[in-house]
């Protein structure tokens, strides 16, 4: 194509010819799927497919998260129409990567909620596909696991979080994002002793057996020393990786329900994420960018990266394990 045809281009989200390859567009317009996916409905033949979830009723405390896909979206469209930095790989033109929309549900219909979110993502699941979803507050991380874990049996997840989500709860119509790990560990969804906790700076009395890397060992050890912890703990075990905007500082990420200082910087996330190449991924979540509170815009830039990596990993895990 020539430059004068790429540089005219819009709306690549329903224009684009097929569903790999990157396209530029002008980020100021067109249609803002996911990195300029196709839009699409049709899992034939996909990938990867990237899903909204627009929900924010189970917030402990600052609503604001259902705004988070469209503002992860329009994040992403900033992002530069070449293959990521640092990875050596080409993702986007090797895997089919679309952007799969939002889930549809009745807002006034809270307990129906869970039930069409697992079989939003089992129908995924089943067509081969793998789901990186942008949130939504961090209870779809449930049961979203319910649909992975009928998959891929007890799953290992990474968990990239200030709060560690195990409060107490055993009642399992309560719908809170603060108790989602305690569920998904008591509801063998999880595989603790497989599993870890990143970033965590906050009160938790009992991790259920799940390995912690708090916020202060992340300073003090190192990303390498992070990363090779990380590997020995998942193994080849499937992994699904859920990351709450959260485990960033404030200062990175300042648009979120529930800040607590001391945490990630930017860059720190952006190297774990990367050497965590060659893990067995199957999927993963960035969750709890709330954009009312993000009055830079850095959190849903710094969500879209995230996301991103997730399909950086994700591809690695598919090609070059
Ligand atoms: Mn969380």
């Amino acid at each position: 194509m020539a430059l004068e045809d790429a540089k005219t281009q819009v709306d690549t989200a329903f224009t684009r010819k097929g569903l790999r390859g990157y396209a530029f567009e002008n980020a100021f317009g067109g249609a803002t799927s996911f990195l300029r996916r196709t839009y699409t409905k049709d899992l034939t033949g996909v990938d990867l497919a990237v899903t909204g979830v627009p929900f924010d009723q189970a917030v402990t405390h600052r609503t604001g998260t259902r705004f988070g896909p469209r503002a992860i979206r329009e994040a992403s469209s900033l992002q530069p129409y070449d293959p990521p930095h640092g990875w050596g790989t080409d993702p986007l033109a090797e895997l089919s990567v679309i952007d799969y929309g939002d889930l549809a549900f009745d807002y006034a219909k809270t307990a129906d909620f869970p039930d069409r979110l697992t079989d939003h993502i089992r129908t995924i699941l089943a067509a081969g596909a793998g789901s990186v979803t942008l949130g939504g507050d961090h209870y779809i991380t449930y049961p979203i696991l319910k649909a992975y874990a009928e998959k891929f049996g007890p799953m290992s997840v990474i968990h990239f979080d200030a709060h560690s989500d195990l409060w107490e709860d055993d009642d399992l119509s309560r719908i809170d994002h603060g108790t989602m790990m305690y569920k998904a560990v008591k509801t063998g969804l999880v595989d603790p002793k497989r599993s870890v906790q990143i970033g965590i700076r906050t009160f938790c009395e009992d991790y259920l057996g799940m390995n912690v890397i708090d916020a202060r060992e992340c300073h003090e050890i190192g990303v390498a020393r992070i990363v090779e912890k990380v590997k020995a703990i998942v193994g080849d075990n499937p992994v699904y990786l859920t990351f709450d905007i959260d485990a960033l500082d404030p200062a990175f990420a300042p648009g979120t329900g529930t800040p607590v200082w001391g945490g990630l910087a930017s860059w720190q996330a952006a190297a774990i994420l990367r050497d965590l190449a060659g893990i067995n991924i199957v999927g993963g979540d960035v969750v709890e960018v709330s954009p009312p509170y993000d009055t830079t815009g850095a959190t849903a830039i710094a969500g879209a990266h995230v996301a991103y990596e997730i399909i950086c990993l994700y591809h690695w895990a598919k090609t070059r394990r």
